[in-house]
């Protein structure tokens, strides 16, 4: 089985932030999960490096664009390494092998009928490169999401019939109830339909930074076309000497956040329709990020949380699984230095860490360092049963934070079965030897199932622990019926207090 799922690709006009850190992580997540279960993953990230906004930061800088493109999409790139992203490709749409490729399908969406020359006007946003409609456009004729002043352009361009998919899209809509998640975009997205779609610029006259359209070379596609194709091009030459279209498309997720729905879940299928390619099975939109305060991160409001600083003083799997576990997927969360404290402090450490040094100790101590290969204990087995089928079900519906809960819920759970059964007390009574190697082969047992379901969250920590405990070849997601007879060894404190 195939699952291929994708973030958006972030514009190189500027640098990586916390935002674009948030999305790649739980779209590494899901990468991850589905790789564990043994199916076929494709995960594909990257930049979106035409178009206005970054032609005019290069203006700005007094640079050529490719040259800001090349200098940003090299910290984009170390953003991705730093987070332990396992992309299978990084795509940069100013790729000559992608732009050829959007030049067929594009040229495929003009021979069959849905493109016309025609006048454009309308009040444009240069930073979001897109003409606004008037019922999205905020008092004053500010841009909804940047709020600056929009400018009334007209150009002699292309157009898309859009106007011509408002019955495949509504179908569309209605046969896949979850083609938007959560449901409140679904709901969002087909509002907008509904409203009526009207034609779409496809190609811009007056700019020179981006795809040339290739049955009139006078103009270039406007930059979401080029952008939004990322997604299908890729697939055509990410790997040397093979086309893994018929492997992987359609893609099965597009992670993408929640002020460029419209693109996603309107125009996107409707490109694809016009071309007679395939719709994505799923878009899911997830939140923004909030300084600590609740508002807007804004480095003058000073509630900016610097992902940089968060990896150097607690590490990749702490920002990880604070903003996994701090920010409920779907919705908007403010974030700050205090709760990634929090979180480390009282969940890593003292939970987590201290249930693996805990093990790792008392199988020392008490069972000669190996974990005893005795029947497990059945009521902490039933316990566990459900875990992975649960995990599958939440993840199957991107809901990476609960998800995380039902984990967590086990660790506090095998932090309790210790103090429960007290295996220190077990070992000073040699007729309890029986239940000592029954307690600390559940306990190391329980470690490695949670530890094996952390791994998509937290890959280096779960990593270092499964060796510690002799369980690097046991990826199995069932709490097995017998120890698994894993020779542990002492390691330092996984998530050492110091660190704060
Ligand atoms: O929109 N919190 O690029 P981009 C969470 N190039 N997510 C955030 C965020 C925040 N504070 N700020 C931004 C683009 N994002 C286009 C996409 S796709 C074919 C083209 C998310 O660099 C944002 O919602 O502005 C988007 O999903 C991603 O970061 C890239 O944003």
């Amino acid at each position: 089985m195939s699952f291929y799922v994708t973030t958006a690709i972030s514009y190189v006009n500027g640098v990586p932030h916390l935002g674009h850190a948030y999305e790649a992580i739980g779209t590494d997540v899901l990468a991850r999960h589905r790789r564990l279960r043994g199916e076929d993953v494709f995960f594909l990230t990257g930049t979106d490096e035409h178009g206005e906004p970054v032609a005019d930061a290069a203006r700005a800088e007094g640079v050529e664009p490719q040259v800001l493109a090349d200098r940003n999409a090299a910290r984009f790139q170390d953003m991705v390494a730093a987070l332990e992203i396992s992309n299978d490709f990084f795509i940069r749409t100013t790729d000559e092998r992608h732009a050829v490729r959007v030049q067929q399908v594009l040229q495929r969406v003009h021979d069959r009928g849905y493109t016309y020359k025609g006048l454009y006007e309308g009040w444009y946003c240069p930073r979001c490169a897109d003409f606004k409609v008037e019922n999205e456009i905020l008092d004053g004729n500010r841009c909804p999401i940047h709020e600056i002043e929009l400018t009334r352009e007209q150009e002699e361009n292309w157009f898309f019939r859009l106007s011509a998919f408002q019955e495949p899209l509504e179908r569309l809509f209605a046969e896949q109830p979850d083609f938007v998640m959560p449901q409140h975009h679904y709901n969002e997205a087909r509002a907008f339909i509904g409203s009526g779609l009207q034609d779409l610029s496809l190609t811009r006259a007056r700019m020179r930074w981006g795809v040339v359209v290739p049955w009139d070379p006078r103009h270039v596609f406007y930059v979401w076309f080029d952008a939004l194709l990322n997604y299908y091009t890729a697939l055509w030459y990410a790997r040397e000497g093979e086309d893994l279209t018929p492997r992987y498309w359609p893609a099965n997720v597009h992670v993408i956040g929640k002020d460029i729905l419209k693109f996603h879940t309107v125009f996107w299928p409707a490109m694809l329709m016009a071309a007679g390619i395939e719709c994505p099975r799923h878009v899911f939109v997830h939140g923004f990020l909030l300084g600590s305060d609740g508002r807007k991160m804004s480095k003058s409001l000073g509630n900016v949380l610097d992902p940089f600083e968060v990896l150097e003083r607690y590490g990749t799997d702490a920002l990880r699984f604070y903003l996994m576990r701090d920010v409920v997927w779907g919705a908007d969360g403010a974030v700050g230095m205090d709760g990634v404290r929090a979180r480390y402090e009282g969940e890593l450490a003292n939970e987590y860490g201290n249930l693996a040094s805990r093990t790792i100790n008392m199988i020392e101590r008490y069972c000669e360092g190996t974990v005893p290969t005795v029947a497990t204990d059945p009521q902490l087995r039933a316990e566990f049963a459900a875990l992975p089928a649960r995990i599958d079900e939440l993840l199957e519906r991107v809901e990476l934070s609960a998800a995380l809960e039902e984990i967590w819920v086990r660790v506090r759970r095998l932090n309790r079965y210790v103090e429960e059964r007290a295996p220190w007390t077990l070992a000073r009574d040699p007729e309890r030897a029986g239940e000592l190697a029954m307690v600390l082969a559940s306990l190391a047992e329980g470690l490695r199932a949670v530890s094996v379901a952390l791994t998509a969250y937290m890959p280096s920590k779960t990593a270092v622990l499964l060796d510690a405990l002799g369980a690097s070849a046991h990826t199995e997601r069932e709490f097995g019926e017998h120890g698994f007879g894993g020779r542990v060894s002492a390691i330092p404190p996984l998530f050492p207090k110091t660190a704060a």
